[in-house]
């Protein structure tokens, strides 16, 4: 088994985590080691048992696997239980399903519903006619047989078709806007991170917002994008995300694929880690590799090591590209903020320009490639201030007031 797979004590707290944020309660946790998967049952015919005899004590109505189940395995492990088996993927979708809140994202979690459903659907059919028949004496009415599950099937695709095509026209709403923030030159700065890091907490920390935060797994899914004062010269958008998490179902990344791409776009990512995880090193491997997935790589990164008050004593050694903090008491965010400001004053600077009025021309330039904050009409020329990428700056450079020192040139 591949090792980002493999369960181990940490994978199953998170699973308790995951199922409490689902609003169940775990009644009992079974490790196994075993070199590969029973093909039929994923835990063998005797850990089955044990899990039976759990089952039945407990009073259990539910049991989920941390790992995946091909359809086939979960319909056997469900039969031999007699209770309702959810795989992690399962628990997370649902999880997702409970919080999406905008059009786009109620759409992505219902197109990853329906794919994880397609070919789980013989199993659940069977569970359906097990139900009927046991429920009320319709012994000898006919099963939905292969037609019925055909029709199913195709009703499904269709289902998918129509989703996807929905989606598709939400998101052209939003590359619209996108583009808009292109043609502005707002830079912007995108929060990753592991679910629960902070990611939220420290976009309301930084830009005095009232977004959302909670102390439960997946609390943000859909982006929110914010204004934020850098410093006095350097404005940015910051966006917060859905947070990741080990074994993300893969048609959720597919789903979520245009939400995450938002990623890409960004001038400088954010990676924020909870340094008072006892697993943050894991976590952040796990975001390394989304951000590997997505194609993100190339951005200037920035790692925020957050709830530092949570931590006492010895702050374990960081890299140079780290920024240890907390979004809950303050500690560091201007350290964070001169990150910021050092990571992308390479790319755009607040410049004030004294153009002669001659130069309509330069005037109608920068309102063309920059976002201009200020315009004021004065005796000796127009004074202008605008955010200025490196090569507006050259070009204007003759006119400028203050310096693009540092901008590379
Ligand atoms: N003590 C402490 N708690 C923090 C800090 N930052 C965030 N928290 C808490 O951690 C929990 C998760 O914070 P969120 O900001 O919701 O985390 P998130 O990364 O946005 O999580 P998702 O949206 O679920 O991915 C909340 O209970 C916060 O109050 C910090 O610096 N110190
Ligand atoms: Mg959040």
């Amino acid at each position: 088994m591949d090792p980002g797979e493999r369960s181990t004590e940490a994978t199953m707290e998170e699973l308790e985590d995951l199922l409490s944020t689902a609003g169940g309660e775990a009644c009992g946790t079974v490790l196994q080691a075993r070199p590969s998967p029973d093909p039929k049952s994923f835990i063998g015919a005797g850990k089955l048992r044990e899990v039976k005899q759990l089952v039945e004590d407990e009073n259990c109505s539910l049991v989920v696997f941390d790992n995946e189940l091909s359809p086939s395995q979960m319909k056997a492990v469900s039969d031999e239980l007699g209770v309702r088996v959810l795989d992690r993927s399962g628990l997370i979708l649902d999880i997702f399903a409970s919080r999406a809140r905008t059009r786009e994202g109620r759409l992505q979690v219902e197109l990853a519903q329906y794919k994880y459903m397609l070919p789980r659907l013989t199993g659940m059919w069977t569970h359906l006619v097990r139900q009927t028949a046991s429920g009320g004496g319709h012994i000898g009415t006919r099963g939905p047989g292969e037609t019925q599950l055909e029709t199913d099937r195709r009703h499904i695709r269709r289902k998918i078709q129509k989703l996807e095509s929905e989606l598709e026209s939400v998101r052209r709403v939003r590359g619209t806007q996108r583009r808009l923030r292109e043609k502005n030159h707002i830079p912007t700065v995108a929060l990753v991170g592991y679910t629960n890091a902070g990611k939220s907490t420290l976009l309301n920390a930084m830009t005095g917002d009232n977004i959302q935060t909670g102390n439960r797994l997946f609390d943000t899914l859909d982006t929110t994008t914010r204004q934020m004062a850098v410093n006095g010269n350097i404005t940015v958008l910051l966006s917060d995300t859905v947070g990741f998490i080990r074994k993300l179902p893969h048609m959720l990344i597919e789903a979520f694929k245009a939400t995450l791409e938002e990623l890409c776009m960004a001038n400088v990512l954010l990676h924020v880690v909870d340094l008072s995880n006892p697993d943050w090193r894991e976590q952040a491997k796990v975001v390394e590799q989304l951000i590997e997935e997505l194609g993100a790589t190339d951005i200037p990164r920035i790692n925020v090591y957050n709830k530092i008050d949570l931590c006492p004593g010895e702050i374990p050694p960081i890299d140079s590209n780290g920024v240890v903090v907390s979004a809950r008491t303050g500690e560091g965010l201007d350290a964070l903020r001169d990150k910021i400001a050092e990571a992308l004053g390479r790319h755009v600077r607040l410049i004030k320009f004294m153009l002669p009025h001659t130069r309509g021309d330069l005037l109608e330039y920068l309102h063309r490639t920059c976002s201009v904050s200020n315009i004021e009409y004065l005796e000796q020329g127009i004074s202008v201030t605008a955010m200025c990428s490196a090569e507006a700056y050259a070009r204007l450079r003759q006119y400028a007031v203050n310096s693009g020192e540092g901008m590379g040139l």
